[in-house]
């Protein structure tokens, strides 16, 4: 062979002395020969593309193998599963799931609605479980017995018609079970699982003040492993930890969806990354007024250790009346991060 030239990909192309040739020849089938099988026993043979549905001894598998003219891409061959998933023998409709309920309920932080079920049952096999939103697929179960629909503002739908039932192997459907509601939790907002890049989303805005009683809003940057709220200088809040500046005050504030009573509830301590010896200083304030605590601030100390929990109840709110979760200003220029998830639970009123 000759020496080529090397492509751009680096593969080097040479001239064969001998050139090659490729022959067309006659497809024969393919043999597969199953090996440890009981001599004596029988076996339900079939395939999942081809048709090669026989009853054979177990010798004879092994002795002369399952011939297939052409394997097909994916083929799989099934030995005494005659009514394997997919198989198309299943003809009888699953038995539907029982105690179908749906109730308000929180995952990560997030509301959203619970549905829950006692599995239905199947001749041969259940595969899965569709829940239905009025009248319309809203997705599919295939482990468990229980969805939680969180998307949007699904969980101010509770009135909807949900629905689930059952799915066999082979796409059979029982009839659906309309959910039934049972008690659920009052309408909760909390930072962890409302948190996002859009400023009142999930009613939570996110501010600075630099100068007294003059909010403005954070800027949003995706930094950071899932994004934060920025202002000046290390003033920032992120999903559930919140850092004022050395200039300017941060709040987290909570704007209220309608007219009610609020229970609000938390705990603020320093992380562990800002055990600097300095405490913060914390407050929550209903529009302009001060609700905790009673007068000054709260002092956070400064180890992670020592948590300020806080608990305010009957707190009267109209609709877009904001309740601010407050950090002073700390007149260093470094950061000095606080945990705090803070907990809204609001009662509506006519
Ligand atoms: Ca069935």
């Amino acid at each position: 062979m000759s020496r080529g030239h090397v492509d751009a990909l680096g593969f080097e192309y040479v001239r064969l002395q001998e050139p090659i040739r490729l022959d067309r020849v006659a497809r024969r089938p393919v043999v597969v020969k199953p090996r440890g099988l009981i001599s004596g026993a029988a076996y339900e043979v079939c395939c999942a593309k081809s048709d090669c549905q026989a009853s054979r001894s177990g010798k004879d598998l092994m002795d002369k193998g399952i011939e297939i003219g052409s394997v097909k891409a994916n083929e799989l061959i099934f030995l005494n599963l005659p009514h394997y998933p997919g198989s198309g023998q299943d003809k009888t409709p699953p038995a539907p799931p029982t105690q179908v309920t749906k109730r308000i309920g929180s995952n990560l932080g997030v509301q959203g609605i619970e549905i829950g079920w006692v599995p239905g049952s199947d001749n041969n096999w259940v595969s899965y479980y569709e829940v239905l939103k009025d009248g319309g697929l809203l997705d599919t179960v295939a482990k468990g017995n229980f969805f939680f629909c969180h998307e949007g503002t699904a969980r101010n739908e509770l009135q909807s018609r949900y629905e689930v039932r059952t799915v066999d192997g082979d796409g059979n459907r029982s009839p659906s079970v309309p959910a039934q509601e049972v008690g659920g939790e009052p309408e909760t907002y909390r930072a962890l699982g409302g948190f996002s890049p859009t400023q009142g989303a999930n009613q939570w805005k996110y501010e600075e003040a630099v100068e007294s009683g003059k909010f403005r809003r954070l800027r949003w940057n995706s930094g950071g492993y899932e994004g934060r709220w920025v202002g000046s200088g290390w003033a920032r809040i992120g999903r559930i930890w919140m850092q004022p500046g050395a200039q300017s005050d941060v709040s987290r504030t909570f704007v209220a969806p309608a007219k009610g009573v609020l229970t609000i509830s938390g705990s603020i301590r320093k992380d562990p990354s800002s055990e600097n010896g300095r405490p913060v200083r914390a407050c929550i304030l209903h529009k302009d007024r001060q609700i905790w605590p009673i007068s000054g601030w709260a002092e956070i100390p400064p180890v992670f250790s020592k948590e300020v929990s806080y608990r305010l109840e009957d707190i009267a709110v109209e609709a877009g009346d904001t309740v601010r979760f407050f950090l002073q200003r700390t007149g260093h220029p470094a950061p000095d991060t606080v945990i705090w998830d803070p907990t809204v639970v609001i009662e509506r009123m006519k």
